[in-house]
């Protein structure tokens, strides 16, 4: 009885006149939806919302102290279930615009993923394959924290995230053989590394940094080579997905994240780079990675930061 008496007290819970309209059983409707035609103010959106999460709170305390109770609250369940069902839809179906060159970059949330690329141990990582190579890691590392924090903004908004992984199969049947000898290295894909096989599937260094782990629901696509559509399935997911736009991040700005760059763009996709959440070893490359990107009215796509993409999200 406690809920109930919280659940009749709580001033956001008082039905209004419109609320108390009678509820057509035979459709199975609430006679009047308050959001018809889509011209309800955004306050009483949120009233809605707010009055709908209660709801659920109050019918969970009903059943559990008192379940004889339940035509308290069941005239009030159209309008619960009205008001989740229109506005989860109406949330990501809205456009946003992020500041961006050479112009706006406006994407449906629904539409849209973030597409995370080779943030592999190997690259970022002190000890890494990368850092083997002679190159300067911090270069890379100054991108985890914007992508840590575009990341988690982008799974509380209910966003689709894919990651991608440049590794290849134990066996090395999928290793061009031309990939295996550039560079004249005396360590290189395959052989025994600082972080197990050199970017081969399963090993440590092959595994994406702890900062930005893919969660259990987002796809990590394997990929052979830099652009992240060749030889794998991501094209065919981001169709099944309905997925229009893409948020590019990752590393590196000039190789992996521009080949997959101008694959999506030559897919049909419209790409936005946040320059703070993609990395290069080399200073110059990073700036003329994103340049040529933005160029000639955004040739390949747009280029922005993580906090004019946050500002969007809002
Ligand atoms: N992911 C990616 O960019 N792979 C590379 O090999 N990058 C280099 O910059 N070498």
């Amino acid at each position: 009885m406690v809920g109930l008496y919280w659940f009749r007290g709580c001033k956001g819970l008082q039905p209004s006149k419109r609320d108390r309209r009678p509820v057509d059983r035979s459709q199975n409707v609430v006679s009047s939806n308050p959001f018809q035609g889509g011209m309800a103010s955004v306050r009483s959106h949120f009233s809605f919302v707010f009055r709908a999460l209660y709801g659920f709170l109050a019918l969970i305390m009903l059943q559990t102290e008192d379940p004889g109770v339940d035509h308290v609250v069941a005239p009030y369940l159209p309008s619960i279930t009205s008001a989740v069902c229109t506005i989860l839809p109406m949330r990501m179906n809205r456009t946003l615009s992020v500041d961006a060159e050479p112009y706006e970059f406006e994407f449906e949330p629904a539409h849209c993923a973030l597409l995370i690329i080779d943030m592999q141990r190997d690259f970022l990582e002190p000890g890494g394959f990368g850092e083997m190579l002679g190159n300067d890691v911090s270069q890379l590392r100054r991108a985890i924290d914007p992508n840590r924090k575009l990341l988690s903004a982008w799974r509380s908004a209910g966003l689709q995230v894919i990651h991608t992984r440049e590794g290849h199969r134990p066996d090395l049947s999928d290793l061009p053989p031309a990939k295996k000898i550039r560079g004249r290295s005396e360590t290189s894909i395959g052989d025994e590394g600082p972080m197990g096989r050199i970017l081969i599937r399963g090993e440590p260094g092959h595994d994406i940094i702890r900062e930005l782990y893919p969660l259990p629901a987002e796809p990590v696509i394997d990929k052979p080579g830099k652009g992240a559509f060749f030889a794998t399935d991501l094209h065919a997911i981001l169709q099944n997905r309905g997925i229009q736009k893409l948020v590019v991040t990752g590393v590196t700005t000039e190789v992996c994240v521009n080949t997959t760059v101008r694959e999506a763009n030559d897919r049909g996709y419209d790409c936005l780079v946040p320059e703070d959440c993609v990395g290069s070893y080399f200073p110059e490359f990073q700036e003329m990675g994103l340049k040529m990107i933005k160029a000639q009215g955004g040739i390949f796509g747009w280029v922005s930061d993580s906090s004019r993409i946050l500002s969007a999200l809002g």
